[in-house]
């Protein structure tokens, strides 16, 4: 992993966030219903083809996990000239170089013509995640994570909030939308948590949630029913700001579970109890 890799994370961020800014509020859009309640255009799909094909210019063999690519399937990156020339045996086999992308996270918000969407693209490595970036296009801030090495907005770097405990702070959640069976569960934790909290947000996407908990805008962040594209960037990015992401039962299973809850250690621990007691079947 190097900064290379970064960059070139950033820079495909960029092209997809100029597309969804040539095709936001445009009246022709091609919506379509994945699922109930779960919307996709074909500037998710175009987004996401422009991401595919600038990382896979760069990194031919690299595998890809899209959200509009299907769950199960990986991609292989289109392979280069030289690629297709290489000798065996030269260089490093990089099937274990998995890209993590959501195209547009906040699809929703998109199609209303709300102002609050963004590009998510990690890269793991033998299954840990090395790198992320999450992009807002609308507010041109880009965030970026580098395991080991911090996290940054534009340049600036990032660092969870210092709050002892829930007692006056901002929180974010969202609804389990894709998961209603799940809503009792998550009503009963959202009451427990709401009652020490200053308040709580709700802005419908969750890569720019954990983005904002990096950057100390919120002071946690919890939310069931996840897929791994949105929350595999900034999931490192709260942990590279010096935040805790656990399941609700406070362990790691979160990219598996779905069930994410971050914010500094005090904040996490803290949302751990009062999610535990509902958290069997989350
Ligand atoms: P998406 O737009 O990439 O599908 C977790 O809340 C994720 O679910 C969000 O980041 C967003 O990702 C999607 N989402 C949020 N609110 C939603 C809603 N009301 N209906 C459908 N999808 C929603
Ligand atoms: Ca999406």
């Amino acid at each position: 992993m190097n900064n290379g890799m970064l960059n070139t994370a950033a820079r495909a961020a960029r092209i997809a966030g100029k597309i969804i800014l040539r095709n936001f509020e445009q009246a022709d859009l091609d919506v379509a219903e994945k699922q109930k309640n779960d919307l996709v255009t074909n500037i998710d799909k175009e987004c996401e083809k422009a991401i595919f094909d600038f990382i896979g210019s760069k990194y031919p063999g690299h595998r890809f996990l899209g959200e509009e690519g299907g769950a199960q399937e990986t991609r292989q990156a289109p392979e280069t000239e030289a690629a297709k020339t290489r000798k065996p045996g030269l260089g490093k086999a990089s099937g274990d170089h998995l890209w993590i992308v959501d195209p547009i996270d906040g699809t929703t918000n998109f199609v209303k013509g709300i102002p609050h969407v963004a590009v998510s693209i990690a890269l793991q490595i033998n299954g840990v995640t090395e790198l992320g970036v999450v992009y807002d296009p609308i507010r041109d801030e880009m965030f970026q994570a580098l395991r080991g090495q911090g996290a940054v907005l534009n340049n600036r770097r990032l660092r969870v909030t210092d709050a002892m405990g829930l007692d006056g702070t901002i929180l974010a959640t969202a609804f389990p939308h894709r998961k209603r069976e799940l809503m009792d569960s998550y009503t009963a934790i959202l009451m427990r948590v709401f009652k020490e909290c200053a308040d709580i947000r709700r802005a419908g996407t969750a890569s720019l949630d954990l983005a904002y908990v990096a950057a100390g805008r919120l002071d946690g962040y919890f939310e069931l029913g996840l897929k791994p594209w949105d929350m595999a960037a900034g999931e490192l990015m709260v942990r590279e700001a010096g935040g805790i992401v656990a399941d609700f039962k406070g362990g790691n299973d979160y990219m598996k579970s779905g069930s994410v809850l971050c914010g500094n250690p005090k904040i996490a621990k803290r949302l751990v109890a009062l999610a535990r007691e509902d958290s069997a079947n989350l």
